[in-house]
């Protein structure tokens, strides 16, 4: 089990807010360090994104869509010349509170029977850690084939996290599975499900997720009011932190909604991908050495505590290595770690360079 200290100030996530606090001791007034991490927020403010074939947008040329349900409803235009008529990446991540909605649209699938393949690549150049489902709302019918793949160097190497299919014996040769199905021993097993493609129901439904509050819920308790349960699992398992830790999400479109067994070859306007938003909640990786994750000249970085350094807080500081670098831990101290200073005192100078004028910061140690 593991222990928590009663004054630790306890937010939404269970994250802690503060990276060390003053106590007093028997010795006098001296700081207590403990674990902590920047709060979650939307991440899709700090993302780059990439699509794959890159001229697979809509409307260049300009083109004129039937709805997937009625082929004589051919109303939906797309011009990448005209504002009102385009549908470029962006209005995936635009703010979605306005009728009607704004989306992203691909080229209808003109070159049936080729595969019509998109892949969505999502980028953030930081680690990050998701804390909530990641969902895709699609405006013309749940893709018959889709995976969404996360990768953890920067896009190097990618695996799959999820499968979805009408048939996921036929489309990826899996049993279908639904995340419920899952135990705290399965947890990080790939599955393929149909929850989220069948047929007509997109009328209702139109949502793709990726169950991270479910995978949660099997260590925190359904409501995950036992998020210290989980803590105490992510702080000792690499294997389930790194499953919940990103640099780079992929959604391949493999093939859009027909809505039928027979692809009318008569329209193939009628089959197309819109995707009017895409939600990922996460926090910057910090290794629980940072309170803040700061976004400047495009890029996300810890604000490190702790005497380390690195954008996830990654080693200790020039000089601080008089302590292995180690992840913090949400376990008080002394078992809470921070890099300290290789020597005794430790004394620390920033000059005013002589000849430039510039303030000069060279950390000169003392003895
Ligand atoms: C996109 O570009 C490729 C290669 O340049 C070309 O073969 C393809 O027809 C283009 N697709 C569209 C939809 O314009
Ligand atoms: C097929 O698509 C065209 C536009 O490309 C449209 O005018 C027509 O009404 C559609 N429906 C049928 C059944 O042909
Ligand atoms: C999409 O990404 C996969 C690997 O993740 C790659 O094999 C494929 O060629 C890419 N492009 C398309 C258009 O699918
Ligand atoms: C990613 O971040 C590194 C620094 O951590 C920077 O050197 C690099 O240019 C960034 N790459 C992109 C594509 O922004
Ligand atoms: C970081 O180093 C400074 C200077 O030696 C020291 O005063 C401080 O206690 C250190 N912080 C931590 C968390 O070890
Ligand atoms: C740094 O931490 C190590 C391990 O806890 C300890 O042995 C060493 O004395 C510390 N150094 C200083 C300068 O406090
Ligand atoms: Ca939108």
């Amino acid at each position: 089990g593991i222990r928590l200290k009663s004054n630790f100030p306890y937010v939404s996530w269970g994250h802690y807010d503060v990276c060390k606090s003053q106590i007093y001791t028997e010795e006098g007034l001296a700081w207590d360090y403990m674990a902590c991490q920047p709060e979650a927020t939307d991440m899709t403010k700090y993302l780059r994104v990439a699509l794959d074939p890159p001229n697979i947008t809509c409307g260049d040329p300009p083109e004129t869509y039937c709805a997937l349900e009625n082929p004589y409803m051919c109303n939906n235009e797309c011009d990448a010349t005209t504002e009102e008529l385009a549908h470029p990446p962006e209005l995936m991540f635009d703010f979605e509170g306005r009728n009607p909605t704004t989306f992203w649209q691909s080229t209808s699938w003109k070159k049936y029977p080729k595969p019509l393949q998109v892949n969505i690549t999502l980028s953030w150049n930081k680690t990050i850690e998701l804390t909530d489902d990641i969902v895709l709302t699609f405006e013309s019918g749940r893709p018959e084939q889709m995976v969404l793949e996360k990768s953890l160097d920067y896009g190097r190497t990618w695996t799959p996290y999820q499968f979805y299919a009408t048939d996921c014996l036929d489309a990826f040769t899996m049993e279908p599975k639904t995340v419920n199905e899952l135990t705290q021993r399965t947890l990080l097993d790939i599955i393929c499900t149909e929850d989220y493609s069948r047929g007509y129901v997109w009328k209702n439904d139109k949502t793709v997720r990726f169950e991270i509050k479910d995978r949660f819920a099997l260590f925190a308790g359904p409501r995950l009011h036992n998020m210290a349960s989980l803590y105490g699992q992510l702080d000792t398992t690499k294997n389930l932190r790194d499953f919940f830790t990103i640099t780079d999400l992929r959604i391949r479109l493999l093939k859009p909604a027909t809505g039928a067994t027979m692809v009318d070859e008569n329209n193939l306007s009628r089959y197309f991908y819109a995707i009017s938003d895409i939600k990922v909640q996460g926090r910057c990786k910090c290794n629980l050495h940072a309170n803040s994750c700061v976004f400047d000249k495009g890029k996300l970085g810890c604000e490190c505590e702790h005497n380390t350094t690195g954008p996830d807080c990654g080693r200790c500081k020039r000089h601080y290595h008089g302590r292995a670098w180690s992840v913090g831990s949400y376990l008080p101290i002394p078992k809470g770690t921070q890099c300290n200073c290789t020597i005794n005192p430790c004394v620390f100078f920033t000059f005013v360079s002589l000849s430039t004028g510039q303030l000069w910061h060279k950390s000169i140690l003392m003895y």
